[in-house]
């Protein structure tokens, strides 16, 4: 376990953040942000429609389901506002819901254009739904959204998909109370958490037969590589998923099969790996029914009401501003 790092002028942040994460201490890291570039994308939607993969169904089908008394729970008027412009299919059931009973304006906020004009033209042809796309990271296009609003306007926000479980648990309760101190009484968050299930399910869903998983974890060598100019040998790693069972989590870590050394030169690095090795890729939480609720109220929201998903354990969480 040998780094060397070099001395470098300038780098891009994708550079500092590798170096800083391959010449941590003890256990190396990436920032799992870096797994979605537009291959990474294409094979996150692809483990979506995984068998073993429920979580995305799961999330749609309370959507499906649920819309309706969901919306109907909301103060009038309000707009949606997206953290993540996600897959169109899913936030169509809430859009759809609201245009029922008002002219309903979407804001999706994603930092990549690709993203947002995916779902703009997923979700466009919706009667009385106008579509404006924020490029900006989360907290600030909610903020952009939010100042822009009219008085008597209220905003629901999704942050669907359980991707808060892919922040650390103290880093996603700060999340959720910069989202609550952008908004105002009579807002609301709609929050997707993905339930624990037995391990060995929870194993199949983030280490799938096919090795869709594998590829899209593997692919952020191959990134660093493009991007980098590095010379991973992806053979020479292999996908891991893995339970912390204390943390509740399931982790995503490659793994070197042998001791092996690679350069990354515009992160100004050299790094000595040793056999068996890991490098950790992404952390997923998993939670408990009733927790959101537990969260909301230590963030400064109220649980409003929350839906499970009885095929693959997985909650709908709407949580009010008051
Ligand atoms: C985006 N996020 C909620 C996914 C998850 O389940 O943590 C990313 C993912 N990683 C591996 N499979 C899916």
């Amino acid at each position: 376990m040998l780094t060397q790092i070099l001395p470098l002028r300038h780098v891009s942040e994708f550079a500092a953040d590798v170096r800083a994460g391959l010449t941590k201490s003890g256990q190396r890291e990436l920032p799992s942000k870096y797994l979605y570039d537009e291959v990474g994308s294409a094979l996150f939607e692809a483990i979506c429609v995984l068998p073993e993969y429920g979580l995305t169904r799961a999330d749609a089908r309370l959507l499906q389901k649920h819309s309706g008394e969901i919306v109907g729970r909301l103060k009038s008027p309000v707009h949606v506002a997206e953290l993540g412009s996600g897959s169109g299919k899913k936030t169509r059931w809430i859009l759809e819901s609201l245009s029922q009973r008002q002219k309903t304006y979407y804001y999706p906020i994603e930092i990549s254009p690709s993203a947002l004009a995916a779902s703009e033209k997923e979700l466009g042809q919706i009667d009385l739904v106008t579509i404006v796309g924020y490029e900006q990271p989360y907290l600030e296009g909610l903020r952009a959204v939010a100042e822009e609003r009219a008085d008597a306007d209220h905003l629901l926000v999704l942050f669907l998909g359980s991707t808060i479980g892919n922040f650390d648990r103290d880093a996603g309760e700060e999340f959720l109370r910069n989202v609550r101190a952008i908004l105002r009484p009579g807002d609301a968050l709609l929050l997707g958490t993905d339930l624990e299930k037995s391990v060995a399910d929870q194993l199949l869903a983030y280490d799938d037969p096919a090795g869709v998983t594998a590829a899209f974890n593997l692919n952020l060598l191959s990134r660093i590589n493009r991007e980098l100019r590095a010379d991973f040998d992806l053979s020479c790693f292999r996908h891991e998923a893995r339970w912390n069972a204390e943390e509740r989590r399931i982790e995503m870590h490659l793994r070197s099969t042998r001791r092996q050394r690679v350069e990354i030169p515009a992160a100004g690095l050299r790094v000595i790996l040793a056999e068996g090795e890991t490098i950790w890729t992404e952390s997923s939480h998993k939670y408990r029914a009733g927790e959101a609720g537990e969260m909301a109220a230590r963030t400064g929201f109220r649980c409003d009401g929350e839906w499970i998903d009885q095929e693959w354990p997985f909650a709908q969480n709407l949580l009010m501003v008051e």
